[in-house]
């Protein structure tokens, strides 16, 4: 089964009632004048984050929604009912974009975030309202307005603070197995992992960070090699990424030529990204002799100087974990507090993210325009790769323990 992390809805506020054209009439009280009431307002649309939704995909099963219209007035200057609010649940994380016009109508980052995303028509004026000394028997009235109408996308990304980034079989569902409570497959070939999962670290009681696993990224991942860039997404929430890197490949290759291989893909994918704060953890020590081991971190020294961080692990022999999980909290900490404390540096990552998310959007919507392409010209080499790319639907996994 395939869980969903983007959906198109569209939703409809609606009516507002009509106003009514009505005249009192009761015996013995001739002419009795107007009483026509106003309609009552239409009902909007609401979105709210709920924590106790991970996925979108109740929305592909249903994609309308409408709230109820207002009642038209009536006689005996009766106002008409107003049409109930409609609010539709969605998980925390959920970005909702204006399907037609593109524009970001909102994030919902908290529980309980409500956003207003169709406003109810207006209700319509009674004939009572358009009483005046010179019109005693109005016959006016006005119509309730329409209800707002959009098409809305909306978007899950998961929420995570910490993202690993690496080849495939690097061992990144490993890491998050032994830091975590999630259990993602792990197994000893490429793209195991299909879909991204979260895990929570806890450190001790009140300190605890949310770690991504993404589906493993290869050479060329930005021209849609593999399975593409598209899985990047969801790193462009988290603080911190950890590239993660398999020291003993099965296929010979050089770890430090696939450092410098996924780093490029990054940086096609966004620079904003690729600017992040990121750390080199070394896998599978264990398959390392000491000698070889420090070779290694001699030559990363050297050819990855970009490099600041250099963690040595082993998630088989569990070696390194705690000294790397204590750091990763350390770090968030830092950033957190100097959030709080410095309301530009929140600014300034409001900017970095938006940024993220632009560059990011744009690669995967070129790569989308480039695959269309090679299908209406099947003589090209890559439109036979084998993989089908259309079906963007991601099965999140939200694991907390
Ligand atoms: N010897 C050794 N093997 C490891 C270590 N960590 C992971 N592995 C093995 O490496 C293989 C791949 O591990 P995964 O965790 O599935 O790798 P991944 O990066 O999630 O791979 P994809 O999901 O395909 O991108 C598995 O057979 C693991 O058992 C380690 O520290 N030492
Ligand atoms: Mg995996």
């Amino acid at each position: 089964m395939k869980f969903v992390d983007e959906a198109i809805i569209s939703v409809n506020a609606g009516k507002g009632g009509n106003g009514a054209l009505s005249f009192r009439r009761e015996k013995y009280i001739p002419r009795g004048g107007p009483d026509g009431g106003d309609g009552g307002d239409g009902g909007s649309v609401y979105l709210e984050a709920s924590a106790s939704l991970n996925t979108l995909i109740d929305f592909r099963f249903q994609p309308r929604y409408r709230a109820e219209s207002g009642r038209g007035g009536q006689g005996k200057s009766c106002t008409g009912h107003k049409g109930e609010d409609k609010t539709l649940e969605v998980p925390i994380g959920t970005t909702v974009i204006d399907e037609d016009t593109g524009e970001t109508l909102g994030d919902l980052l908290n529980a309980g975030d409500r956003l207003l995303v169709a406003q109810g028509g207006f209700h319509g004026l009674g004939n009572i309202r358009f009483k005046s000394s010179t019109n005693r028997a109005p016959r006016q009235t006005t119509p309730g307005s329409e209800g707002e109408a959009r098409r809305l996308r909306l978007e899950l990304k998961l929420l995570a603070d910490i993202g690993l980034l690496g080849m495939p079989n690097a061992g990144k569902s490993s890491l998050i197995t032994a830091v975590s409570a999630a259990r993602p497959k792990i197994a000893n070939y490429p793209f195991t992992t299909l879909v991204p999962s979260l895990g929570v670290v806890s450190i001790e009681a009140h300190r605890s960070f949310v770690m991504a696993d993404i589906p493993g990224l290869i050479a060329g991942a930005a021209e849609g090699a593999g399975l593409g860039i598209r899985f990047l997404k969801h790193l462009t929430r988290t603080r911190l990424l950890l590239h993660l890197v398999d020291v003993m490949p099965p296929d010979g290759a050089d770890p430090i030529d696939s450092v410098d291989q996924l780093d490029d893909e990054l940086s096609a994918f966004s620079a904003a990204l690729a600017s992040r704060p990121r750390w080199l953890v070394l896998n599978k020590i264990d398959l390392l002799s000491d000698d070889d081991l420090a070779n290694l971190l001699a030559r990363v020294k050297v050819e990855l100087p970009q490099y600041e961080h250099v963690y040595a692990i082993s998630t088989v022999a569990r070696l390194g974990l705690k000294p790397l999980s204590g750091n990763i909290m350390s770090c968030l900490e830092d950033i957190w507090l100097q959030e709080e404390e410095d309301p530009e540096a929140l600014l300034k990552e409001q900017e970095t993210q938006s940024a993220m998310q632009v560059e990011g959007r744009n690669s995967i919507a070129e790569l989308a325009e480039r695959r269309a392409a090679e299908k209406n010209n099947p003589s090209s080499e890559s439109a036979e790769d084998g993989i089908d790319d259309d079906d963007n639907d991601v099965e999140v996994e939200y694991v907390r323990d």
